[in-house]
C-alpha cells in the first residue's frame, strides 16, 4: 500500500528521475541541472572544477538511487549483515570508479564532451579521499568494493577526518615536509550528511555501581555527538550499492549545559571546539601505534556510534538479544575498534539489563578480528591510567573480562604464573597497560591473518599461547586481495580491453579466475606484441609525469622498477637505494664496451614516512640526493635513473602501477604481513623481485626473482648480527664499499647519513647487509632476462594471468563463507 500522498504523482515523479544508462543527452541534462541549480552557475561561466562537481553530483544521484533500493531491499529481507569496522578508508578518487561500476563510463564521457569538456580533465579535478596510511586502509576500500559487487548485505564504518594523511613535500635538500590535507575544502560531492543520524558519546566521568547487580551507571564527564556521513559504494554489474558510514564529532546540540560549563560562555565554546578536534585528523602512523589520548577518543567515538547504529537496526527486527549473532557480524580491521567489545558489554549489561554471563556469550559470537602485522611496535596497548580516565566503565568491564579469562587459564594450567602474565589482557609493570590484541582475541569468535605465512607466524609467535588455549581452528587465514575494477579496468584500460577482447567477455572482472584461460597467450606472438604496446604506452604516460613533475627525463626502454609503499625500515627501501648506489659505482667503473652490455634501469620510489620516524625520513633524503647525482650525471647516459615521486597517493598509484616492469618487494622475510601493492603490480604484468611472497606460488617461481634469507633463518641471523657480529666488510664487502662511497660525501655531507648507516654497521636488525649480496645477484638475473625481451614478455603475461586468486572478491567471499556467515542478497533488476 502506498504510504503517503497520491501514488501516481509519486511514481511519475520517480520515473522522471530515471536516466537511461546509454542516453548521453539524458546524462547531459542531469549535469546541466546541477550546474544551474546545485552550483548556481551559468552555462557561460564554467570551469573544469565546476564541471567536475556537477558531473560528480549527477553520478551521485545515480548512486543514491541504488543505495536506496539496496537499503529497502535488505530491510525487507532482513538477512544477517556484516559490518566492517576500519579506522582507515583509503578510497582515492571516486568519479571514474563510480561511472565504471555503473556501466556508464562511455555515456558520461560522451555527455561531458558534448558539453565542451574532456572527461579526463574532469577526473583530474577530484581530490583523493586519503583517509588512510597504507595497506590496511586501502584494503578496506577494496573490500567494500567487493562487498558491493558480491551483493553482500554489509556496511563499512569509519571516521570522517577533516584532514586525511598529510601532504608530503620535499625540501631542496630532500627532506620530507608535511603539510595538512584539507580535502573537504572544496566540499565532497560523494558524501551525504545525515544530520538526523547522530548518537551521544560520553568520555571521562564517573561510575556508580548498582547494588546486587552486574550493572553500573556511568555519568558526568563530557558528552558529544557522533554525526553520520554516508559514502555510497556501487558494486560492479549489479544494482547493489554498499555504504561507508563515517562519523564526525560535533558538540551536543544546543549545548548540554552540564558538560559545557554552565554559566561560562567562553569555556563552553572552547569545550565545543575540543569536541571538534576528535575527528580533525588521521593519525599518520603505519605499522606503528602512538598511544595518544586523542586517538583513543577517536576509537571510542567511532566504535560506540557504530554499535549504537548497528543495534538500532537490530532492535527494529524485534528479536531477542540471544539472536544477535544470527543477524550481525562485526569484522574488526585490526585492534583499533577492539573497545567495541567492552562497549557492547556495557550496552547489554548497563542499558539493556542483560546479565553479565549472558551478555558475554552474546558478545563473543559477534566479533571477529583481523591482525595485519607481527611487528611488536604496532601492537596497541593503552596506558592503563589514561584508559581509566577516559573510559572508566570500560576498564571495569575489561577487568571483569580478564578476571574470568585468567580463571580459565589458571584452571587449565594451574600455577603457571608465567603463562598468566603473558596472556593477561592487563600488562603488569610500571606503568600498566591494556593489551588490545589480547582483548580482541578473548572477545572474538575468529581471528585471522592476511597471508598464509603471516597467519602461520602469528600462531607460532605472538599468539602462540592463545593457540594452545583456543585451539587451532579458532585461528585462520584469509589472504588479502585487490579489486580488479580499480586496479586493472580503471587504471589500465588498454589492458582491460585486450583481456575482454581476447576472452570474448568482461566476466573476468567479477570472476578473476577466468584470467587463467589467457595463460597460453604467452606463446602467441601477436598477443605479446599487443601486450608490449600497452606496457610501452603506460610507461610513456608515466615518463611524461616524471618529466613534468620532477623534471627527470627517463629512458622508456629501461626497466621500470617500482618500490611504492610506506617508508619503513622493515620494508627495506635501504636495501634498494644501497643497491642503486652499487650499480652506479659499477657503471662508473665500466669501460664503454662493458657499458654496452649493461641493461638500463629506472628505479621509482614513492611513499610517505611517519612525521616522527627519523630514520625513515633519512632514507627519503638519501634517495632524493642519490637521484640528484645520478640523474644529472651525463657520463652514464640513460643507463640509470632514480625518481622519488612525492606525495604518493591512490591516484598516483593508478599511473605508476600499469607502467612497472619490476615489482620490488624486499622486506625482511616474515615482516610484511601480506603486502597488496605486489598484487596490483603483478596483475598489471610487473615481475616480482622479492623476498618471500605468497604470489610467487601462483605466478610460479620461474617467473619471479626471489632472494635473501628465509623467514625461519631470520632470528638466528639477527642474533648473530647482535651478539656475534662480524665486521661489515666481511659480512658484505659490496655494501661496505657503498658505505665508503656515501661517506666520501658524493651525496652530500656524509655525516647526515651516519645514523642510518649505523643501524646496519651495528645490529642490522633488518638483515640489510646479510641480504645485500643475494639482492645484487637477483638483479643480475633480471638483467639477463630483460636482455631477451620476448622471454620477459612471456613471464609478464604468465604472472599477470595467474593472479586471479588475489582478487578481493575471492578474499571477501572467503570471509563471508568462513567467518561472517553472510550470503549474497542481490537487488532484483
Ligand atoms: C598492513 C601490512 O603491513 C601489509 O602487509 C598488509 O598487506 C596490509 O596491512 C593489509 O592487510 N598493515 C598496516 C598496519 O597497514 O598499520 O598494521
Amino acid at each position: 500500500e502506498w504510504p503517503i500522498g497520491d501514488e501516481t504523482t509519486w511514481k511519475t515523479a520517480l520515473d522522471a528521475n530515471d536516466v537511461d544508462p546509454e542516453d548521453a543527452q539524458g546524462v547531459a541534462n542531469t549535469v546541466v541541472h546541477h550546474i544551474t541549480t546545485s552550483l548556481a552557475r551559468q552555462a557561460g561561466n564554467m570551469d573544469t572544477l565546476a564541471a567536475y562537481q556537477a558531473t560528480a553530483l549527477s553520478v551521485r544521484d545515480q548512486l543514491i538511487k541504488r543505495w536506496n533500493e539496496t537499503t529497502t531491499y535488505h530491510t525487507s529481507r532482513a538477512p544477517k549483515r556484516i559490518y566492517y569496522l576500519s579506522i582507515e578508508w583509503l578510497i582515492g578518487r571516486s568519479l571514474d570508479n563510480a561511472v565504471l561500476n555503473l556501466g556508464m563510463r562511455n555515456t558520461y564521457e560522451d555527455a561531458t564532451r558534448k558539453l565542451g569538456f574532456n572527461f579526463e580533465d574532469l577526473l583530474n579535478e577530484e581530490r583523493d579521499a586519503a583517509l588512510g596510511n597504507g595497506g590496511l586502509g586501502r584494503l578496506a576500500a577494496c573490500y567494500i568494493d567487493s562487498m558491493a559487487t558480491l551483493c553482500l548485505p554489509g556496511w563499512g564504518y569509519g571516521l570522517r577526518y577533516n584532514y586525511g594523511i598529510f601532504k608530503q613535500l620535499l625540501s631542496s635538500t630532500g627532506e620530507q615536509l608535511e603539510a595538512p590535507d584539507p580535502w573537504l575544502d572544496r566540499e565532497n560531492p560523494w558524501e551525504i550528511p545525515r544530520l538526523d543520524v547522530a548518537y551521544p558519546i560520553r568520555f571521562y566521568g564517573h561510575v556508580e555501581s548498582v547494588p546486587n547487580s552486574d550493572k553500573a551507571v556511568w555519568q558526568g564527564g563530557m558528552e558529544c555527538l557522533a554525526v553520520a556521513y554516508d559514502t555510497p559504494i556501487p558494486g560492479y554489474a549489479t544494482k547493489n550499492c554498499a555504504n561507508i558510514r563515517l562519523w564526525s564529532a560535533k558538540p551536543v546540540q544546543g549545548f548540554d549545559l552540564n558538560s559545557f560549563n554552565a554559566g561560562n560562555y567562553e569555556a563552553s565554546v572552547q569545550a565545543s571546539s575540543e569536541v571538534g578536534n576528535i575527528t580533525q585528523v588521521l593519525y599518520p602512523n603505519d605499522n606503528m601505534y602512538a598511544g595518544k589520548l586523542l586517538r583513543l577518543q577517536q576509537q571510542y567515538l567511532w566504535t560506540s556510534a557504530s554499535l549504537q547504529d548497528i543495534l538500532r537496526r537490530f532492535l527494529k527486527l524485534d528479536k531477542p538479544w540471544s539472536q544477535l549473532s544470527d543477524f550481525i557480524c562485526i569484522q574488526m580491521n585490526d585492534t583499533h575498534p577492539t573497545i567495541a567489545i567492552a562497549e557492547l558489554m556495557r550496552i547489554l549489561v548497563d542499558e539493556e539489563d542483560v546479565p553479565y554471563d549472558q551478555a558475554w556469550k552474546i558478545t563473543t559470537k559477534v566479533f571477529a578480528y583481523t591482525n595485519h602485522t607481527v611487528l611488536p611496535e604496532a601492537l596497541e596497548k593503552w596506558e592503563l591510567s589514561l584508559f581509566e580516565k577516559l573510559l572508566p566503565r570500560h576498564l571495569q568491564l575489561i577487568y571483569r573480562i580478564n578476571y574470568e579469562f585468567m580463571g580459565q587459564v589458571a584452571k587449565r594450567w594451574p600455577n603457571d604464573m608465567d603463562r598468566m602474565r603473558r596472556m593477561s589482557i592487563i600488562e603488569e609493570g610500571t606503568p600498566k597497560y591494556v593489551r588490545m590484541a589480547h582483548l580482541a582475541i578473548v572477545g572474538s569468535f575468529k581471528v585471522n591473518g592476511v597471508a598464509e605465512l603471516h597467519s602461520q607466524l602469528l600462531q607460532s609467535t605472538i599468539f602462540r599461547d592463545f593457540v594452545e588455549f583456543k585451539g587451532r581452528d579458532f585461528f585462520t587465514n584469509v589472504t588479502n586481495g585487490i579489486t580488479p575494477r580499480r586496479w586493472v579496468l580503471q587504471c589500465n584500460p588498454e589492458l582491460a580491453e585486450l583481456v575482454t577482447h581476447t576472452l570474448g567477455s568482461d566476466q573476468w572482472l567479477t570472476n578473476a579466475q577466468l584470467l587463467r584461460n589467457l595463460l597460453p597467450m604467452a606463446e602467441d606472438v601477436n598477443f605479446r606484441k599487443a601486450w608490449d604496446v600497452i606496457k610501452k604506452n603506460n610507461k610513456r604516460r608515466l615518463a611524461d609525469v616524471l618529466e613534468e613533475e620532477l623534471g627527470i627525463l627517463v629512458n622508456v626502454d629501461s626497466i621500470f622498477a617500482c618500490q611504492i609503499k610506506r617508508m619503513h625500515e622493515y620494508k627495506r627501501q635501504t636495501l634498494n637505494i644501497f643497491a642503486i648506489i652499487h650499480r652506479y659505482m659499477q657503471i662508473k667503473k665500466a669501460t664503454p664496451e662493458e657499458r654496452k652490455k649493461m641493461q638500463p634501469w629506472t628505479f621509482i620510489f614513492a611513499g610517505k614516512a611517519a612525521p616522527g620516524y627519523y630514520i625513515a625520513k633519512l632514507v627519503i633524503r638519501l634517495i632524493v640526493n642519490v637521484g640528484k647525482v645520478i640523474n644529472n650525471d651525463l657520463d652514464i647516459g640513460d643507463l640509470l635513473n632514480v625518481c622519488f615521486i612525492p606525495d604518493y597517493s591512490v591516484s598516483i598509484a593508478e599511473v605508476l602501477i600499469p607502467a612497472a616492469d619490476v615489482s620490488v618487494q624486499i622486506s625482511t622475510a616474515g615482516t610484511e604481513a601480506s603486502g597488496t601493492s605486489n598484487m596490483k603490480l603483478a596483475i598489471n604484468g610487473a615481475l616480482l623481485l622479492g623476498t618471500v611472497d605468497e604470489i610467487a606460488e601462483d605466478a610460479g617461481e620461474d617467473q619471479c626473482f626471489m632472494f635473501g634469507h628465509l623467514a625461519d633463518q631470520v632470528q638466528q641471523v639477527r642474533f648473530n648480527n647482535s651478539y656475534n657480529p662480524i665486521p661489515l666488510d666481511q659480512r658484505s664487502p659490496e655494501l661496505a664499499e657503498v658505505f665508503k662511497y656515501i661517506e666520501s660525501g658524493v651525496f652530500g655531507d656524509a655525516h647526515i647519513y651516519e645514523s642510518l648507516t649505523k643501524t646496519v654497521y651495528e645490529h642490522d636488525y633488518y638483515l640489510v647487509s646479510n641480504d645485500f649480496g643475494s639482492y645484487l645477484a637477483a638483479q643480475k638475473l633480471v638483467d639477463d632476462v630483460w636482455a631477451n625481451r620476448d622471454e620477459w614478455t612471456k613471464k609478464a603475461i604468465l604472472t599477470a594471468f595467474a593472479m586471479g586468486d588475489f582478487s578481493s572478491d575471492r578474499s571477501v567471499q572467503d570471509y563471508a563463507d568462513g567467518i561472517w556467515g553472510v550470503e549474497s542478497e542481490r537487488v532484483p533488476e
